[in-house]
């Protein structure tokens, strides 16, 4: 979870201002207070949508025996990512540069056993009617590049606040067991790492990537067959 609520950031952040004392409580209630509120909004807005999948997960399970969902992942981006995301864009550092540019400061990640499941969770999540669909990238049926396969969905969701509603947005990965274990391999390996990797490099990490896919078709033939009773 985040360092920037935490008492030391917050005394290391203020030893380090050039500000007088007196200065300090007004530049916080300029500009820390409303950036803390602001990623409220977006850890509330998480957690909407993680109990919507646990919801999903819960009555699916009822109706197929069993669970389509294996973990939900949730993270709040960190203030220093979104710091460099939003210099790396020339956007400026402000609380509405935030909450105008960036579309993942809250992140969810449904990882699935079988990539159907993917499709079936996005589809029944996209159906409710509190949630507006702003952007989706299928890297599953277009996988990127260097191998990277995921459901990408960008989505707005009502926060009900005690006096206001408020709509936040959050991205939702998608992936299977296999799609999760390379992309979380590959990002330790050389994702935004800055190092070169070498075409020979590239091409084995690809070659992994695929055999994942492969492996993922595989099983869910097997389990198809099964359930269908066609073996
Ligand atoms: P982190 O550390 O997960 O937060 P965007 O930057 O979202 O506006 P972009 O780059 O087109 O636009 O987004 P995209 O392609 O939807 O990818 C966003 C996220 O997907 C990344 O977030 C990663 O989590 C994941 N991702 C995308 N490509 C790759 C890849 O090649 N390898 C791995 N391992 N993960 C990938 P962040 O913010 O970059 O990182």
């Amino acid at each position: 979870m985040e360092q920037f609520d935490t008492k030391e950031y917050w005394a290391r952040l203020f030893s380090a201002l050039p500000l007088p004392k007196s200065e300090i409580k007004n530049w916080v209630s300029t500009n820390v207070a409303p950036f803390k509120e602001l990623m409220s909004y977006y850890k509330c807005a998480m957690m909407e949508v993680e109990t919507k999948f646990r919801v999903l997960s819960e009555e699916l399970s009822l109706e197929y025996d069993r669970n389509p969902i294996e973990t939900i992942k949730t993270r709040l981006k960190s203030v220093e990512s979104i710091g460099d995301k939003l210099s790396n864009l020339n956007l400026p550092i402000t609380v509405q540069s935030i909450e105008q540019n960036l579309n993942d400061v809250a992140g969810v990640r449904v990882i699935c056993g079988f990539p159907s499941d993917i499709y079936t969770l996005a589809d029944a999540f996209l159906r409710q009617d509190d949630i507006t669909l702003i952007a989706r990238k299928d890297y599953i049926e277009n996988p990127k590049e260097n191998g990277y396969r995921s459901l990408h969905l960008i989505v707005e969701i009502p926060i009900f606040l005690h006096d206001e509603k408020k709509h936040m947005r959050v991205e939702v990965q998608f992936r299977t067991i296999s799609m999760d274990w390379w992309a979380s391999l590959e990002h330790k390996i050389r994702y935004k790492k800055d190092v070169t990797v070498t075409d020979g490099i590239a091409a084995e990490l690809r070659e992994c990537a695929e055999a994942a896919a492969t492996l993922d078709k595989k099983m869910e033939s097997i389990q198809k067959r099964i359930y269908d009773k066609t073996d």
